[in-house]
């Protein structure tokens, strides 16, 4: 039977000052998604945190939050003149009644418009909304675009990524597999090439890849997961810092790479092109998986 979402209470909590919503299921697990950067801060499923959130993460509603599953929009990394990964991380959304739909118990709707803000670095009429659906031991999150130009107005295009860290127990035994025969592109050595057999870590990692038609799995105990994405996101990236750049980077403690994957859905190769009128969705997706 299916659950009353009035049941699974969903509310406005903060975090370090950051006005949140708490998702929650009738069978425990729950989400907290920050209305700074629409961005999912944690989900916890079967008992477990299954996101990695730095605890150096600066949360002061201005600053890029470290971990979670942020969402890099309009542009993904330096790929473009904006700002690293577009401004949507950087901005507070703002919260819109959401349907909920197929096995979701609970779900939050987060909208973000064209604004002098977003104007200042992209011209462009935008409406934008991050939706986050918590089920039993699942979690989808889904990005969808709207060009709100009038008939007159110029087609634009976007990249983006769900950018999300998942937490791991250690980055150097963990694997991911359902990457095979991939096209990928090495972004530390500038080199293409296929992804043959598992994805294995012993050091810095960043790789985009052509996104497999099945879905990934996360090997790491516990923290043992699939993951699958919209087919209109046709990339996949696997970034971890290592040592080195971790120990680089403020917001995350020197070892902090250890316990965090990203794992990306995303759409980077081919721009989205949207003409006035025109709207584009993309998801991913995380089920538990029972441990090894
Ligand atoms: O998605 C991987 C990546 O683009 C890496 O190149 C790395 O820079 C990472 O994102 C994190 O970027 P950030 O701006 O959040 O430090």
């Amino acid at each position: 039977m299916r659950p009353d979402p009035a049941v699974a209470a969903s509310g406005l909590e903060t975090l370090q000052g950051q006005p949140c919503i708490r998702l929650n299921t009738v069978h425990g697990d729950s989400a907290l998604v920050a209305l700074h950067g629409a961005q999912v801060l944690s989900w916890v499923a079967g008992g477990r945190e299954r996101l990695y959130l730095s605890p150096r993460a600066v949360l002061d509603g201005q600053s890029a939050i470290r971990g979670g599953i942020p969402l890099c929009f309009p542009q993904f990394n330096q790929r473009g003149p904006l700002p690293k990964h577009g401004f949507a991380r950087n901005l507070a959304w703002l919260r819109v009644p959401a349907s909920t739909e197929g096995d979701a118990q609970s779900t939050v709707c987060l909208a973000l418009t064209d604004s002098d803000a977003t104007r200042a670095w992209w011209p462009e009429r935008f409406a934008a909304r991050l939706t986050v659906a918590l089920g039993a031991g699942s979690l989808r999150v889904q990005l969808a675009v709207h060009n709100t130009g009038s008939a007159d107005d110029r087609a634009w295009s976007f990249t983006t990524a769900l950018h999300t860290y998942l937490r791991v127990e250690d980055v150097e035994r963990a694997e991911l597999s359902g990457l095979d025969g991939c096209a990928r592109w090495d972004a530390l050595a500038d080199a293409h090439g296929v992804q043959q057999g598992p994805v294995t870590f012993a050091g810095e990692y960043d790789r985009v890849f052509s996104a497999p038609a099945g879905a990934i799995h996360l090997h790491a105990g516990a923290h043992s997961l699939q993951i699958t994405q919209s087919t209109s996101l046709s990339n996949t990236v696997v970034w971890n810092p290592g040592a080195a750049l971790c120990a680089r980077l403020a917001d995350l403690p020197p070892d902090g790479y250890r316990s965090m994957l990203c794992v990306e859905a995303a759409q980077i190769d081919q721009p989205v092109a949207l003409a006035p009128g025109q709207q584009w969705q993309g998801w991913q997706q995380f089920n538990l998986l029972p441990a090894l």
